[in-house]
């Protein structure tokens, strides 16, 4: 086992490596001018500094008091970088800690959590323990999967200010050239497992339980759209066709104004895209990201398709973690960690398919499904409604399957993400799926 839960010791390492190298992350995108951390860039997102404070406050709630009895550190904080309290665009108006002041609350909060993991009783580790904070270590991947979700926003954030100065030197795998039409793979009818079981102590209250569902046959693209694909699409008049969307999505796309995914201008005869403050050509080999739910869904409609629902996207992985099984992320099996600031090229992951052949499931882009965000059945909410309950209902659409941006262990074969089917700041592309007849 590459996690070793039944071993506390070898747990309490990796622990400690994921704690550091997630603040190393936070660190380095906040590694500018006070005055890039403290404006808002969109009313869509929060001041980086309070993504950052926010962080520190989460992991002093959940490690040094609900696990470690203490006493608040500053009480007068909680209720600034309470998400629920505190609507994104009003957080720049608040009496946010500046950013030197951040930094060093963090590392107040740290030491302290640091010394809560060194005293854990290691039987209470064990994942048949009493305390389901414990258990797995589970309050500590709570926290570090929290901040690297908020990184991966703070990515957002930094691309919309357009700042330059963070893409990051790391190369990625070269595509294979797939022909203009996308190929899809059978996937054949039956029961197969959906959720997080015992093999997966850091998965979310919204991918448990483990449980069996019956799905018919199916198609499935082998690859995410490409931006090549998702042009021919544009070129068609795609955007001037209500046939292939969604009432809503044709009302919010012409009141919007929106014509092309975010960040894409015409150049030309082409697309040119603004990446991290660089204009350059639209990659046509690349994943297509940016697009709302609305977009997506009436692509996959002009493509005589439709967007997979997540129980179809989640079959397509196979039985394991990843598609390739339960070892966690290779560099040659999925672009994860914001390795490049982009997508890798359609095919650049044959080492990274699924069972099925199905490739680029993790990584790369956040792919749109069909499905609302509901919970599964004997969902519970842990270890707390906030996470995920207040969420479920025909509001948001899943994500799955993370983004360049997403760190490998903020994602896996179960992990849900949501958003509002408008939104299109996030890393978020497709693939899309059809019924066998
Ligand atoms: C799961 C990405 C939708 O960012 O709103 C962060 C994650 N929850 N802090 C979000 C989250 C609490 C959440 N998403
Ligand atoms: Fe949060």
């Amino acid at each position: 086992d590459p996690y070793s839960w039944d071993d506390p010791h070898r747990l309490k390492e990796r622990i400690v490596t994921e704690l550091v190298t997630v603040r190393e992350r936070s660190l380095t995108y906040t590694d500018a001018d006070d005055d890039l951390l403290v404006r808002q860039h969109s009313p869509l997102m929060s001041p980086l500094v309070w993504d950052l404070a926010h962080v520190g406050n989460y992991e002093e709630l959940w490690v040094l008091r609900a696990v470690g009895g203490m006493a608040p550190l500053r009480p007068e904080i909680d209720d600034i970088y309470d998400a629920f309290k505190q609507p994104r665009r009003d957080r720049p108006t608040l009496p946010l800690l500046p950013p030197g002041e951040t930094r060093r609350y963090l590392c107040g909060v740290r030491g302290r959590v640091l010394d809560v993991l060194d005293g854990m009783d290691p039987e209470a580790m064990r994942l048949d323990g009493p305390d389901p904070l414990r258990v797995g270590g589970y309050v500590f991947g709570l926290v570090t999967q929290h901040e690297h979700q908020h990184d991966e926003t703070m990515l957002a954030t930094l691309q919309l200010s357009g700042h330059p100065g963070l893409v990051p030197e790391g190369g990625l795998p070269t595509g294979r050239s797939i022909g203009p039409v996308a190929p899809e793979i059978h996937i054949p009818g039956g029961i197969f497992t959906m959720g997080a079981g015992a093999a997966s102590p850091w998965a979310y209250d919204n991918e448990r339980v483990a449980h069996r569902r019956h799905l018919p046959g199916y198609w499935i693209d082998r690859y995410p759209v490409s931006n090549g694909a998702f042009a021919t699409f544009m070129a068609d008049g795609g955007y001037d066709d209500p046939r292939w969307w969604n009432p809503r999505g044709w009302e919010w796309m012409r009141r919007s104004g929106v014509r092309a995914p975010l960040f894409w201008a015409r150049d030309g005869d082409t697309w040119s895209r603004t990446r991290f403050g660089r204009v350059e050509p639209v990659p046509e080999d690349e994943p297509v990201q940016h697009v709302s739910w609305y977009e997506a869904d009436a692509y996959a409609c002009w493509a005589g398709k439709r967007l997979p629902t997540e129980a179809e996207w989640e079959k397509a992985c196979g039985g394991h973690a990843y598609p390739w099984g339960d070892r966690p992320p290779s560099v040659g099996q999925a672009n994860l960690g914001n390795r490049a600031a982009r997508p890798a090229p359609i095919g650049a992951f044959p080492r990274g398919a699924s069972p099925y052949g199905v490739e680029q499931l993790i990584g790369d882009v956040w792919e749109w499904t069909d499905s609302w965000f509901l919970p599964y059945p004997g969902y519970r909410s842990f270890p707390y409604s906030e996470y995920s309950e207040v969420f479920f209902g025909e509001s948001y659409r899943v994500l799955r399957g993370g983004s360049w941006a997403t760190h490998p262990t903020a994602v896996r074969r179960t992990f849900r993400n949501w958003d509002y089917p408008i939104r299109r700041q996030i890393f978020a592309g497709f693939r899309c799926a059809r019924s066998e007849v």
